[in-house]
């Protein structure tokens, strides 16, 4: 945990800035399985480990806004739990941590929160992303389950946003540890990454790489040489030589914070010309995206920057033709770069999306798109000193989007079908940094990962 101290200005603020009513939030709590005491791997909630710092299963906090009041509810753990599960702290031993005072039972914040509604006090909370999420909020607050996510207080949502999306330097140096240990993941993933190899196996020697450093996977990695699957989690392949492998991992720092890189890497340590040609408008397309980032450029600028790019790019080598500025205006580029330059990155990998997207990346001076692929992008608003994003273009051949599209002649005035047929077995490839907006420009934590084509060629032993 941070200091005490650190949790308590960050319940104060968030308090100040909704102002009246009570706030209800609450842990996530373990999740069976297949039976309850099989539950999967505890993952706590971003906002309650922002604001009580606290790992443990089954909390609540409760934050009086008018008179400041603060309180931690939890379980009592009795001899059973000790006997079967290990001791563990007691609630005002948590509640101190966290630098809590009052520590409640369950049933007191049930009363709380019925003292608190009976004279009609607004009980903020955020929308709750799990079943059992969902029932504890209908239990405390006797709400019907399909009301609770209609009922969530945007004021709150607002609130705990404009906190979280501005990272302090204890925050960065949390994500630089998450980013160090990609960096040595991938200097072995590379070295590892070698015809003949399933892809299975690797999966596990990564997982097995990151567990043995004392860290977990920030969301189920993708490790695919199908890349032009955009979330491609099965690892059902054998890698050849000549293969493109694209790995989008992430991992967590001590107290949460998560990294989220990608590189597509050569099997066989060399790429072909067809390849190369590919990768290297990605890479243009991602220094040119980062290169724009600065406390107030809007984010949506640094995404057409890097889509312009990626239309040059295509258009010299004869997949697209026409002007790349009017061929990005029109969305056409998105037939090979479907998503968005990037997003958030925090406690969780995409930061805050639990919230709603819209809430995280849009406000009044920026609403989301309708177009194809612009509608995928997380976030456009300008950006501040202390916010993390990704930064993450890719170029894929998807050939059911390009066969429905050719089907229709969509766009047909930039896109070039007929030598498009020879990439239809080309796969994808997406390059992915971590990137800190600072006061006067910006830093790329992962820039010690590999990307440029000689230096992932030299780590896998090969040449360019
Ligand atoms: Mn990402």
């Amino acid at each position: 945990m941070f200091e005490a101290s650190l949790y308590a200005a960050r319940r104060r603020a968030l308090m100040e800035s909704v102002k009246t009513g009570c706030i209800l939030l609450p842990g996530n709590d373990l999740v069976g399985m297949n039976y309850h005491a099989n539950a999967f791997d505890f993952r706590q909630d971003g906002s309650f480990l922002y604001f009580a710092g606290l790992d443990e299963p089954g909390h609540c906090l409760w934050l009086d806004c008018e008179s400041g009041e603060e309180m931690l509810c939890g379980p009592s753990l009795g001899l059973d739990h000790t006997i079967w599960s290990g001791a563990a702290p007691s609630l005002p031993e948590l509640a101190a941590r966290s630098g809590i005072e009052n520590a409640w039972t369950m049933a007191d914040l049930a009363a709380a929160c019925h003292d608190a509604q009976r004279p009609g006090r607004a009980v903020h909370y955020l929308p709750p992303y799990q079943g059992e999420g969902v029932l504890r909020i209908c239990r405390l607050l006797g709400a019907a389950p399909d009301t609770v996510e209609a009922g969530a207080s945007q004021k709150l949502v607002r609130a705990v946003v404009a906190l979280r999306s501005v990272k302090s330097g204890e925050e960065v140096d949390e994500i630089r540890q998450a980013v160090a240990l990609s960096a040595q993941m991938y200097a072995e993933l590379m070295a590892a990454c070698t015809p003949g190899v399933a892809e299975m196996e690797l999966y596990g020697r990564m997982q097995g790489f990151i567990l043995a450093r004392g860290s977990r996977e920030a969301f189920p990695m993708i490790l695919s040489r199908r890349g032009e699957v955009l979330h491609n989690h099965s690892h059902d392949q054998t890698l050849s030589e000549g293969d493109l492998l694209l790995v989008d991992s992430g991992v967590v720092s001590p107290l949460g914070y998560a990294s989220d890189i990608t590189r597509t890497l050569p099997v066989g340590g060399r790429f072909t010309r067809r390849q190369l040609d590919i990768y290297e408008i990605v890479l243009r397309a991602l220094a040119e995206g980062t290169s724009r980032m600065g406390p107030g450029v809007p984010f949506v600028e640094c995404h057409f920057s890097a889509a312009t790019q990626v239309a040059q790019g295509l258009t010299d080598l004869g997949l697209m033709r026409g002007d790349p500025a009017e061929a990005v205006a029109q969305g056409a580029h998105a037939l090979f770069f479907p998503h968005g330059l990037g997003h958030m990155l925090g406690l969780d990998v995409h930061d805050m999306e639990a919230l709603g997207e819209d809430f995280v990346g849009y406000d009044e001076e920026f609403r989301r798109s309708t177009q194809f692929g612009l509608s995928s992008l997380r976030m456009a608003r300008r950006l501040q000193p202390g916010f993390v994003m990704t930064v993450e273009p890719g170029i894929y051949f998807i050939p059911a989007l390009i066969g429905q599209w050719r089907e229709a002649r969509r766009l047909e005035e930039f896109i070039n079908y007929e030598a498009i047929d020879a990439y239809l077995d080309f796969g994808g490839i997406r390059i992915e940094d971590d990137v800190l907006v600072t006061e006067h420009g910006h830093e790329v934590l992962s820039a010690g990962i590999p990307k440029e084509p000689a230096a992932v060629c030299a780590c896998m032993g090969g040449e360019k």
